[in-house]
C-alpha cells in the first residue's frame, strides 16, 4: 500500500516530531512516498530542496498515486489543506489527525467535510488506534 503523510512545513515545524512518530507507525503498513515531511533538519523556510513547481508537480504525481493520505492538521499548513482538498476531489481516502489540547480550533472545511474521516487524539496510542481502524474499514 502507498501512504501519502501531508504535514505542516512553511505553516510552522513545531509539531515535526509527532509527524516522525506517525510515520514510523505508518510504515508498518505500507510506503510512505513523503518521509521528508518528518525531516528534524527541515525548518518552515521549506526551501532547501528544488523549486517550488518542482515540488508541486511531484506531490501531486505522489499523491494522486497513493492509496490513502493521512494529514495531521493540528498545525495550519495552507499545503496540507491543499493537498487533503485535491485528494478528496480525486476520491481517496482521507484520514485527518488532530490534537485538541492543542487549543487550535480546526478548520470547520476539514471539521465539516463528509468525505474523509477525522479523528481527535491526545497521545501516540490514540494515533494509532485510529490509524488502524481506518485502514482496516477502508483498505484491508
Ligand atoms: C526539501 C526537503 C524537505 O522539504 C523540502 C522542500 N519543501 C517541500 N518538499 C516536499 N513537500 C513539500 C514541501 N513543501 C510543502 N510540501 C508539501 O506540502 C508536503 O507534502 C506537506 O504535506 C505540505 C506542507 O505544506 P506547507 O504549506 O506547510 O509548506
Amino acid at each position: 500500500m502507498k501512504i501519502y503523510f501531508a504535514g505542516s512545513i512553511r505553516g510552522g515545524r513545531e509539531d515535526s516530531v509527532i509527524y516522525l512518530q506517525i510515520i514510523d507507525y505508518l510504515k508498518t503498513f505500507g510506503e510512505v512516498l513523503t518521509e521528508h515531511v518528518s525531516d528534524q533538519n527541515l525548518t518552515d523556510l521549506g526551501d532547501d530542496g528544488p523549486t517550488d513547481k518542482y515540488i508541486h508537480d511531484r506531490d501531486l504525481d505522489w499523491l494522486l498515486s497513493a492509496d490513502i493520505l493521512v494529514a495531521e492538521v493540528t498545525t495550519v499548513s495552507m499545503g496540507v489543506g491543499y493537498e487533503i482538498g485535491r485528494a478528496v476531489e480525486s476520491g481517496k481516502k482521507v484520514l485527518c489527525l488532530f490534537r485538541p489540547e492543542s487549543g487550535k480550533n480546526l478548520s470547520a472545511m476539514i471539521a465539516g467535510c463528509d468525505n474523509l474521516s477525522l479523528v481527535n487524539y491526545t497521545d501516540l496510542e490514540e494515533v494509532k488506534k485510529g490509524i488502524l481502524s481506518f485502514i482496516t474499514t477502508y483498505i484491508l
